[in-house]
């Protein structure tokens, strides 16, 4: 049978077989196999030991097509940032520190500001334009008031979604809104239990429906750009490719050389300053961050 590991716990990985239910696999001969350890959202083979238990062992890990950091997951299509529109409201540096990471591991990033109930719709249209205009799909959502809900399906269907963003924001209750089998807990205090079955303390997959899967993760609220190089960090920010053949120099670094066509395109308003300033913020801290 072939299914997907869809949380790691202790030795044990929990394989959903679409259309069936989940099997608790034991791994055992296979780093012998295949020198690799299991992830979640690998896509495996298994056998089943016994049916009315739903046990088995996992025999194969099929091939992986991309491998996430952070948060740890694999088969990735798509990564979904959330962000809160207000309480807390959005800290761009680290949205766009997400975006960054994200396309630096080739996954293609979507947008959701949740709590749109609380939010100024105005100022946040005008957040959410900055973002459209890069080139992310952007969808607004309340899971409070399950508001927006049937576009974020649309934005998820068909693919394996990994959730990003900060504490606070809505993951785990948007994750709700969308399924009914797995019913994360949300909110401050279930965080200082930390006891439930479904607190977010470890990567999981949540299967929506079909072939569609959506990862809880642990919130972050720091994300180092690591491993990047300052020069390259350009190439994560799409918006500029259009005025980069405009730049006089070929590897023109956009902070301090004359003709160049991404502060020209600042300079006419083509450009987000917020986005640019944080572009600087970024190629600053990167060149420290060499130095030792
Ligand atoms: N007003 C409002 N509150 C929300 C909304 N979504 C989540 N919350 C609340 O925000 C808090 C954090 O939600 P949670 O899902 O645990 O966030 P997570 O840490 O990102 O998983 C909880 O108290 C939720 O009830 C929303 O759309 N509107
Ligand atoms: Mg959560
Ligand atoms: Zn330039």
């Amino acid at each position: 049978m072939e299914g997907k590991i869809v949380k790691g716990i202790a030795g044990f990985y929990y394989v959903h077989v679409a259309g069936d239910s989940t099997y608790e696999c034991k791994a055992k001969g296979i780093f012998r196999n295949q020198k690799i350890k299991p992830s979640v959202g690998d896509n495996v083979q298994i056998t089943v030991l016994d049916e009315a238990e739903k046990t088995g062992n996992i025999e194969r890990i099929l091939p992986r097509k991309n491998i996430m950091i952070r948060p740890a997951v694999v088969n990735v299509d798509q990564a979904l940032v959330i962000f809160a529109a207000a309480d807390p409201r959005p800290n761009f540096n680290l949205l766009d520190r997400f975006l960054i990471m994200m396309q630096y591991q080739n996954v293609p990033a979507a947008i959701c500001f949740n709590k749109t109930d609380l939010a100024d719709m105005r100022e946040l249209n005008e957040f959410a334009e900055v973002y459209r205009a890069c080139g992310y799909r952007i969808v607004r959502t309340s899971a409070g008031e399950r508001q927006g809900l049937e576009e974020l399906k649309d934005v998820l269907a068909h693919k394996t979604s990994a959730v990003a963003g900060p504490s606070g924001v809505g993951k785990s209750s948007l994750i709700n809104c969308l399924q009914n089998e797995v019913q994360m807990e949300t909110g401050e205090i279930s965080r200082k239990i930390a006891r439930g079955r479904h607190t977010t303390r470890h990567s999981q997959i949540i299967p929506v429906c079909g072939d569609t899967y959506i990862t809880d993760t642990p919130g972050f609220s720091t994300l180092d750009l690591f491993g990047i190089e300052k020069e390259e960090l350009k190439h994560f920010y799409p918006e500029f490719a259009e005025y980069e053949p405009y730049c006089r120099f070929g590897g023109c670094s956009h902070i301090g050389e004359p003709d160049c066509g991404i502060k020209e395109a600042l300079a006419r308003g083509k450009i987000s300053k917020m986005r640019y300033e944080n572009y600087r913020l970024f190629y600053e801290e990167l060149k420290q961050a060499k130095k030792y």
